[in-house]
C-alpha cells in the first residue's frame, strides 16, 4: 500500500493529494472568473449597441416628426402616414394643376424633398397605392425630354431602373411631336404621358 498523501508535497518539491486538488480548483476557479469577467465585457458591449440603437430611433422620430410638421403646414400638400422603410416620406400636392417638372420639383424643394424617385419595384408598388388613393392622374419627375426613349429621374439625373412595371403597351409616346415624354402612375403600372396634363404630383422627402 502506498504512503497516503494529504497537505504536503513530495521530494521534488509538486504539490500532491488535496493539494494538487486544491490548486486545480483554484486555477479553474481563475479560468471562470475570466470567462465571467469576458462574458460581462460583452454584455456591456451588447447593452451600449442597444443604447445606440434607441437614441437612434428617437433621433429618427424626432426627424420624421419634424418632416410631417414642415410638410402639414405646407399649403399646397399633404403627407400620407407611410414612412417608407424608414428613409423617406412622400408628400403628395392637394390639387390637380398643369405639371412642369421645374416647377413642381421646386415646389418639393421648399420641403427639403425632390420629384419622386422610382428606386426599384417595392418603391413603385408603395407610392402607386399612395396615388392611386387620390383619385387624379399623379406625375413623377422621371421624363425622357432630352433623349427619346431614355427615362431619367429629373433631379438626380439618374436613369429609371430596368425591370419596372409598365401599363400595357406603354412606354408609347402617343400623339404628335414630341408625343409624351412625362411620366404618371396608375394601378396598371408606369405610363408616359405629355408634360403639360392638369394633375397631381408626388413628392419624396428623404428622412436622413
Ligand atoms: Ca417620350
Ligand atoms: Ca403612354
Amino acid at each position: 500500500m502506498g504512503k497516503l498523501c494529504i497537505i504536503t508535497e513530495n521530494a521534488s518539491g509538486e504539490c500532491c493529494g488535496i493539494s494538487k486538488q486544491l490548486d486545480k480548483a483554484t486555477e479553474e476557479i481563475e479560468l471562470l472568473e475570466e470567462g465571467v469577467e469576458g462574458a460581462a465585457k460583452k454584455l456591456e458591449e451588447h447593452i451600449a449597441v442597444v443604447l445606440d440603437s434607441v437614441e437612434n430611433i428617437h433621433d429618427l422620430e424626432a426627424r420624421i416628426k419634424g418632416l410631417y410638421t414642415i410638410v402639414s403646414i405646407h399649403p399646397l400638400f399633404y403627407v400620407p402616414s407611410a414612412v417608407y422603410k424608414e428613409e423617406k416620406i412622400y408628400a403628395i400636392s392637394r390639387r390637380d394643376a398643369v405639371f412642369d417638372l421645374e416647377k413642381m420639383n421646386n415646389k418639393c424643394k421648399e420641403m427639403s424633398g425632390y420629384l419622386v424617385e422610382i428606386d426599384d419595384a417595392e418603391e413603385l408598388k408603395f407610392v402607386t397605392k399612395l396615388a392611386i388613393l387620390t383619385r387624379s392622374l399623379v406625375y413623377i419627375g422621371t421624363n425622357d425630354v432630352e433623349e427619346e426613349g431614355k427615362y431619367v429621374h429629373y433631379n438626380s439625373k439618374k436613369s429609371l431602373p430596368d425591370g419596372l412595371k409598365w401599363k400595357a403597351g406603354n412606354p408609347d409616346n402617343y400623339g404628335d411631336d414630341p408625343g409624351e415624354d412625362c411620366m404618371i402612375l396608375s394601378g396598371q403600372g408606369l405610363n408616359d404621358i405629355d408634360c403639360k396634363r392638369n394633375a397631381r404630383f408626388i413628392c419624396e422627402i428623404p428622412i436622413v
